[in-house]
């Protein structure tokens, strides 16, 4: 058992399907912690969860996402949340012209015996010409993975689990978790 921490419920959701594919369960602790402004996402996460050691008993996570839109120099990276809430999809859709390339980074941060480890991965892709699908949430009506036709939000959640950039994060997470017979056991 190992807590994670966010207010998402999609992104638990997402991270308890992948986390029970190996036997590993995870206690959410639903709650919104305060985030520094950094250039990186590496930066927010390890300040994140390091205040967070003061709070929470015993080994935990949390996840940082940001889009990383390739014309617009990587914005909204570290404003991803501010910028979903205030423009949204529309308004990232009518800041585009032909070149379209984006990411998505994913940086866990664990806290595991008062020190912080981080697994990060990402998605490449492209930002559509519309918003697309009904599924997932946040920008995935309007980005489309490399390699394939249809926006993350058109995907059913086992396919957007199957590619995507938290997968390959919360992979690299439970390599560590296997090696640590304590995390494991717990
Ligand atoms: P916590 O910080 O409490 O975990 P949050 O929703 O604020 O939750 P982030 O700061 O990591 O999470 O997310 C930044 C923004 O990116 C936010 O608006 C999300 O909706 C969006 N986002 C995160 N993961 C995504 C994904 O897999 N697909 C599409 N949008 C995503």
């Amino acid at each position: 058992m190992i807590k994670f921490v966010t207010s998402n419920e999609h992104k638990y959701r997402e991270l308890n399907s992948i986390f029970s594919a190996h036997d590993i369960e995870i206690e959410w602790v639903k709650m919104k912690y305060e985030e520094i402004q950094a250039d990186t996402t590496e930066e927010i996460s390890l300040d994140s969860c390091r205040k967070l050691q003061s709070v929470i008993e015993g080994a935990f996570f949390m996840e940082d996402t940001g889009l990383y839109i390739s014309p617009l120099k990587g914005f909204p990276g570290p404003y991803s949340s501010y910028v979903n809430s205030t423009i949204g999809n529309k308004g990232i859709l009518s800041l585009l012209g032909v070149d379209r390339r984006a990411h998505f980074q994913t940086v866990i941060s664990l806290s595991y015996g008062r020190k912080v480890y981080q697994f990060s991965s990402t998605l490449r892709g492209t930002i559509s010409t519309e918003e697309r699908g009904e599924n997932g949430f946040g920008f995935d009506p309007v980005f489309i993975p490399e390699g394939e036709g249809f926006t993350l939000a058109e995907m059913d959640p086992e396919r957007k689990n199957t590619i995507s950039h938290r997968r390959k994060a919360a992979e690299k997470l439970i390599d560590f978790i296997k090696t640590r017979n304590e995390l494991n056991n717990e």
